[in-house]
């Protein structure tokens, strides 16, 4: 149950160039309500990854700001090779980073938290691991939020790691680097719980999904506050994350994926096989 702290790296970061013959990378930021941040970001993120990740863009997928967001974004993105997509209406975050994904074109996608929590330097933490992994996670290594969100991240985690038999630590992270066509397979099924993250994580775990998690820093919010977790819903998140994780667990027992386990190579072949006897039968059958 207890275990070392995990500790961020002090090797040398090796800053690019990347390997073209990796793919390039669509940095995804989903973003509400930024104004005072968002130019920090975007500028860090651009200046560190823009000349030395071979073919990057960044899509910036703004949803339903009622700051001055929207106004900063557009006059950014005439000095900045950003596409930006603006929603009048908040859509939510689950929501809102399902259709930013569809507008990412690279092979992977690097989705980032845009109040500027996670530094873009480190970026390159997560580089060296696109050779043997499908997902890599920035375990915040330690999470700088209030003390009540590190302790209710922590029991949120546990529950998980404890209902889905999974190994990992830091399932709702904020600075994740994905293969598109994984996130593409897996995201339109993510939907019983409140975000995204700790639930795909999960499916691409009992998917047969490569996923590392590797420790980065994390800083404390410079501006602003949460727009996600107000003290005053906070029991109201809770209760919906909880339910979410509860139903989610119930579909998988149903399915029998808890006792199967996460999809090897050869429960993956035995389902091809299924799946085309089954459109054979169905070709053979006679016309009613
Ligand atoms: N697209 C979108 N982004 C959101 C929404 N709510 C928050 N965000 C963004 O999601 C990121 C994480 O939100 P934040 O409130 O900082 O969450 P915390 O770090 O977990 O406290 C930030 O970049 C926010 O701008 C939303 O409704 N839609
Ligand atoms: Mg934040």
């Amino acid at each position: 149950m207890f275990r070392r702290k995990p500790k961020v790296s002090q090797d040398p970061l090796q800053r690019g160039p990347t390997d073209p013959a990796l793919g390039g990378v669509s940095l995804v930021l989903p973003v509400h309500n930024e104004s005072f941040i968002i130019e920090t970001t975007l500028r860090n993120y651009v200046g560190e990854l823009g000349e030395r990740v071979s073919d990057f863009e960044v899509i910036v997928a703004e949803d339903g700001s009622t700051d001055d967001t929207k106004a900063v974004l557009e006059r950014l993105e005439k000095e900045m090779p950003i596409k930006v997509f603006l929603s009048d209406e908040r859509k939510g975050y689950q929501k809102a980073l399902k259709d930013a994904i569809g507008h990412a074109t690279k092979p992977w996608v690097f989705i980032v938290d845009s109040d500027y929590q996670f530094a873009a330097i480190d970026y390159w933490r997560l580089e060296p691991h696109r050779q043997t992994h499908d997902v890599i996670l920035g375990m915040k290594a330690p999470r700088k939020d209030p003390k009540y969100r590190v302790f209710l991240s922590w029991c949120y985690n546990a529950l998980m790691r404890f209902f889905f038999k999974v190994p990992y630590h830091d399932m709702d992270t904020g600075f994740r680097l994905i293969k598109r066509d994984v996130l593409e397979s897996i995201a339109p099924d993510v939907g019983y719980m409140t975000f995204f993250t700790a639930e795909f994580v999960i499916r691409a775990h009992y998917d047969g999904k490569k996923i590392i998690e590797v420790p980065v820093p994390h800083y404390a919010r410079k501006i602003g506050s949460t727009t996600i977790f107000f003290i005053s819903s906070l029991f109201v998140i809770c209760f919906k994350s909880f339910a979410g994780l509860i139903r989610m667990w119930a579909d998988f027992k149903r399915r029998g994926i808890l006792k199967r386990g996460p999809m090897t190579d050869e429960h993956k072949q035995v389902e091809q096989e299924a799946k085309i006897t089954s459109t054979s039968e169905t070709a053979d059958a006679p016309a009613a």
